[in-house]
């Protein structure tokens, strides 16, 4: 432990924190811009400068480190004129139509001007060339608001080792962009939106479909189903102020109705049809010499990263389709038809936490028929400003349930989907039992639970051993493809989801700011928590025992994996 004076207080620290460390564990703010915990950190930005006694010039607390004795002032004049300069710079190149903005209200560049007394356009003129890129299904870039923090571009080379952002030209000129200025659909980007998540401005967000919604419910011919991911419920409740890892289950369901949709429906029946499906083409391929390990493929933005990076291991994902899709797919056959409906006249919405969700609904691979099984695909974020939108007020909302015709039952294994491990935790729970042919008491799988790293467990059921993993993120995943790849690979079924923590973080929730980020709080194993207590709650808790999941194959599908189940609920991807 060493001694440092911070605005003439003297307060302790530790030899090798940086000063921004030292001063945040002693209850002292000092504003930042680039920096984002373990991600960036390079000081590029200068917002975070301070004064140092003896030091020529200010320095980047985000990067400087601390020494005994050393005395800071992170409020004095100079820092706080250099300070607001710096910010004031950025906002001279930027577009500043923040009444129209998706971030406006929710942006940290606007706070910072809040905080650091920002008050005229000291640096008006010229502006550098935009590059507006909304080709690409689930993301759009708009450089003129982007400050250049470099968040994005760290996130996509760390998180997800794919680098597909980088900076372009020089000086004024400098842009964050694919390489060439290229549109995301022309690299190889996953479409996985972390990039958006860190993102402190609206310079990367989703496409929106909201307007399409709206046109749907508001015409008369359209049946409007909705369903929602399980993901969505632990973190939706942080859109309406309340704390990280609230279950908003009944309260999101009420809002649902009150906008107006016509059935709601929760993604978790799609959930437990996957793992029927799942389960049984799993037990097919270990019994039948077929190709090992099993890949799940139920993470959209995981399977784009298989094509592009990965094409040679297309054989080892499973030929199921994601739950929402399976859903989608029977909406639109075996409900229409149990309603007397024409399909045509149906139009299914999936609230997802997920942007490559939205490029996964309209894939060819995805159609059963000339139309799509889900027709638009709604983030987190996006049914929060929708509810908005329609004036309810949700916090006071009381709770209701899913409509429970045809497909409103779900299992505590559907739930847990959304968390990393969980659709791993789900398949074996299936899977045991049936290969014990029994009800098996063993439901926790705690081994493959948790939001960091790679999890793996080997698990004995009468006479088999299964050796199984999971990882979340490209990088956490390379190193078990790589193995594949080399023949190598000691597993028979592999979880993989593309986005860090599982779908509880991905591209489509709530934005976490740099503040919560910096501060260590783990909001992804909040909102987990949030799912893994729905499981907890609930009486059915395995997939097959799920009622309703037993009725759809009795009376239309027959048996996992027949021939009908095959045509509506299982694709190939090919790329
Ligand atoms: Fe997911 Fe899935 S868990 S992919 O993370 O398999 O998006 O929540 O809806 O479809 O069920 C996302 C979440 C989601 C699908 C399911
Ligand atoms: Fe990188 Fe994902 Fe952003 Fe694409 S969506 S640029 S892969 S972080």
């Amino acid at each position: 432990k060493i001694k440092i004076t911070i605005n003439n207080r003297e307060v302790e620290a530790y030899e090798g924190q940086t000063v921004l460390e030292a001063a945040k564990n002693n209850g002292i703010h000092i504003p930042t811009l680039c920096y984002l915990k373990d991600v960036t950190g390079t000081g590029a930005c200068r917002v975070c400068q301070v004064e140092v006694e003896g030091a020529k010039t200010l320095c980047a607390a985000c990067v400087y480190p601390v020494r005994d004795g050393m005395v800071i002032k992170t409020n004095s004049q100079r820092a706080l004129d250099a300070r607001r300069r710096v910010v004031e710079l950025i906002v001279s190149n930027h577009s500043k139509d923040c009444l129209s903005c998706i971030r406006n209200t929710n942006c940290e560049l606007q706070r910072l001007c809040q905080e650091l007394g920002v008050r005229e356009d000291a640096f008006a003129g010229e502006k550098s060339e935009p590059t507006f890129d909304t080709v690409s299904p689930g993301i759009v870039r708009n450089t003129s608001k982007c400050v250049l923090c470099g968040r994005c571009v760290e996130t996509c080379t760390k998180v997800q080792g794919l680098g597909v952002l980088g900076y372009m030209n020089r000086g004024f000129k400098t842009k964050v962009a694919p390489i060439y200025d290229k549109s995301f659909d022309d690299v190889n980007c996953m479409q996985c939106g972390q990039c958006i998540n860190v993102c402190p401005v609206g310079a990367l967000h989703e496409k929106e479909e909201i307007h399409y919604v709206i046109e749907a419910l508001n015409d008369p011919q359209k049946h409007v189903v909705v369903q929602t991911a399980p993901a969505v419920r632990g973190a939706l409740g942080e859109e309406f102020g309340m704390p990280i890892g609230t279950r908003v289950t009944g309260k999101m369901v009420h809002a649902l109705k009150l906008v107006g949709f016509d059935k709601v429906y929760d993604t978790n029946f799609g959930a437990d049809l996957t793992i029927m499906e799942e389960g049984y083409e799993f037990l097919n391929r270990l019994q039948n010499q077929g190709t090992l390990p099993m890949i799940t493929s139920c993470s959209p933005g995981w399977v784009n990263y298989v094509e592009h990076e990965y094409p040679d291991l297309l054989d080892h994902l499973s030929t199921c389709k994601s739950p929402h899709m399976m859903l989608g797919a029977m909406v639109k056959s075996v409900y229409a038809e149990a309603k007397g409906i024409d399909p045509r006249d149906i139009y299914v919405v999936s609230i997802m936490p997920c942007v490559a969700k939205k490029g996964e609904k309209q894939r060819t691979e995805n159609k059963t028929s000339p139309y799509q099984d889900v027709d638009a695909v709604l983030t987190t974020r996006e049914l929060a400003k929708l509810i908005k939108m329609f004036g309810i007020n949700f916090r006071d909302l009381k709770d209701d349930d899913f409509d429970q015709d045809l497909f409103g039952e779900y299992s505590g294994a559907g739930v847990i989907f959304g968390a990393s491990g969980g659709v791993m935790e789900a398949a074996l729970r299936t899977v045991a039992d049936i290969l014990a042919y029994e009800d098996l008491s063993m439901i926790d799988y705690h081994a493959v639970r948790g939001v960091e790293g790679v999890k793996e467990s080997t698990i004995k059921i009468g006479e088999q051993t299964l050796k199984v993993a999971v990882a979340q993120s490209m990088t956490l995943a390379k190193p078990l493809l790589d193995d594949i790849r080399n023949g190598v690979s000691p597993y028979h079924f592999i979880e993989i989801m593309g986005c860090p923590g599982g779908c509880i973080n991905g591209g489509g929730q709530p934005y976490v700011n740099a503040t919560i980020r910096n501060s260590g709080f783990n909001f992804k194993q909040a909102r987990a928590k949030a799912l893994y207590d729905e499981d907890i709650s609930l009486p059915v808790r395995k997939s097959h025992k799920n009622s309703q999941i037993q009725n759809l194959y009795k009376n239309y599908l027959g048996e996992p994996n027949s021939e009908k189940a095959h045509h509506l609920l299982h694709t190939h991807y090919t790329k």
